[in-house]
């Protein structure tokens, strides 16, 4: 058969928005057996090598997008400073990738399939006249929570800064168990005039305008704020793609076969598993509170660092700790959560990662930094119930050693893993022969093949 539509795929190359997206492009293509379509993903050079590594994967090419770095010059900012440099180049730096790959293939892009943060998609899709499927790479709850985001400051101002700690949401549906203190800064007026802000806001007055909304999840979760977002877009669609895709996600990193080795040789859910995802390092206060209580309790740890955060850890406390504990710069983190060893993920609540905990069934201990997390712990710990807060919001050494044995004993800990295997279910569910992700799925392909570009 011969390819009729060209889909043109503009990631956002941070954190870990990039490595989902393609993970959703890959199950897509692969679905498209009959190579009817072809995607062209267009990303920075940086987040390509890392969610490539180097592999082609058929109907699927990828095109460097300029970053926005003065030519000649060499980067050193901060993540916030790429970000900013990056979003100056666009969309400029995405519509000249996309006419190179036109005239490539001999195809005119038939439809947008974008990070949803890239808003202008939906003004480039309707001067091509052609659909645009944005990507929400974070969890209904903070899609929900952008999308009232003017409710919420008319809200804001009639109420004072004292009563926004324990004030609920409670016109949001499904979010009456969510204070104003637990929603992203980027919501907040405080924060309204930063470059994420201004961007998101931008995109919520976009996103009713595209053809589809599709993200990292599934129906079951909060069938409330499901119900609600299927009534604001066009077509709403949960696809829970790390059970749906069976394939790790791509990023590059080291140690893999090790931890696993290792993770094998240790008791049934006695391991500690910590993660902060890609972008976040504690402060050394709070890492050596962290390290003292596995340190003194011996409890049995797996610990995801990046190389550079390891010398903010107490001195001798890599050697002390050896014969039961282990770091590495990157761990295989479904892979690892999926280990009966594994009891605990200490998280940030990255979505990713909450979403990976859940499939897994590993309850969870939360140490939100920014945008979506605290609101994505408070789901946790709130209303799924699969997980608990740290006392005061960060590591000290009393909060942690509460957490940690709350957790794991078997009397505290039992409903939150009951609640947690039961979400699981949900989970592997939706993604059966005839559960939501899989209808979902196949809705977002009939879309897409049903875009013609010739
Ligand atoms: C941003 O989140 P992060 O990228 O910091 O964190 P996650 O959403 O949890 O994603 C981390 C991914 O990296 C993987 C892990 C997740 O898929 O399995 N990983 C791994 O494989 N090995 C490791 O050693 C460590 C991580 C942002 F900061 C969040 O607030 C957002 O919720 C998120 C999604 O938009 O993006």
């Amino acid at each position: 058969m011969a390819i009729h539509s060209h889909i043109g795929v503009l990631a956002f190359p941070f954190g870990s928005h990039a490595a989902p997206l393609l993970t959703l492009v890959r199950r897509l293509a692969a679905a498209s057996s009959s190579r009817d379509i072809i995607f062209s993903f267009f990303n920075t050079e940086k987040s390509n090598c890392a969610i490539f590594s180097g592999q082609e994967f058929d109907n699927i090419k990828a095109y460097d997008v300029w970053d926005g770095t003065p030519e000649g010059e060499a980067f050193s900012g901060s993540h916030f400073e790429a970000m900013q440099l990056f979003l100056n180049a666009t969309p400029g730096n995405f519509e000249k990738a996309m006419k190179e790959a036109e005239s490539e293939s001999g195809m005119k892009i038939s439809c947008l399939l974008t990070d949803a943060f890239l808003w202008f998609a939906c003004d480039m899709a309707e001067a091509r006249r052609v659909p645009w499927v944005a990507f929400w790479t974070a969890a209904s709850c903070s899609l929900s929570a952008h999308m009232y985001t003017d409710q919420i400051w008319s809200m804001l101002r009639s109420i004072d800064a004292a009563e926004r700690e324990e004030k609920a949401l409670a016109f949001v549906p499904g979010m009456s168990s969510i204070r104003f203190s637990d929603l992203p800064g980027e919501i907040l007026p405080e924060k309204s005039e930063s470059p994420l802000a201004i961007m998101i806001y931008k995109m919520v007055q976009k996103l009713p305008k595209s053809t589809a909304v599709v993200l990292n999840s599934f129906e079951e979760i909060d069938p409330l704020i499901t119900n609600d977002l299927k009534s604001k877009f066009q077509n709403f669609l949960n696809i829970h793609l790390s059970i749906l895709s069976g394939d790790p996600p791509i990023l590059s990193g080291d140690s893999g076969q090790e931890c696993l080795s290792w993770l094998k040789k240790q008791r049934h859910a006695s391991v500690v598993y910590i993660s902060f995802g890609t972008v976040t390092t504690p402060q050394p206060e709070e890492l050596a509170a962290l390290a003292e209580v596995l340190e003194t309790g011996e409890f049995p740890f797996l610990w995801s660092m990046r190389d550079n955060a390891k010398k903010l850890l107490p001195e001798g406390f890599l050697n002390r700790t050896s014969k039961f504990g282990m770091i590495v710069s990157w761990a295989p983190q479904p892979k690892v959560l999926e280990n009966p060893s594994v009891g605990v993920f200490i998280t940030h609540c990255g979505w990713n990662s909450v979403l990976e905990s859940i499939s897994s069934g590993v309850p969870m201990i939360c140490r939100p930094f920014f945008g979506d997390q605290s609101l994505n712990s408070r789901m946790v710990e709130a209303v799924w119930k699969i997980g608990v807060g740290l006392e005061g919001g960060v590591f000290t050494k009393n909060g942690t050693i509460e957490a940690l044995h709350y957790i794991m004993s078997n009397e505290t800990g039992k409903a939150i893993r009951e609640n947690i295997n039961k979400l699981k279910q949900k989970a592997e569910n939706s993604v059966k022969l005839d559960g939501s992700s899989t209808k979902n799925f196949k809705a977002l392909l009939e879309l897409l093949k049903s875009s013609t570009g010739v």
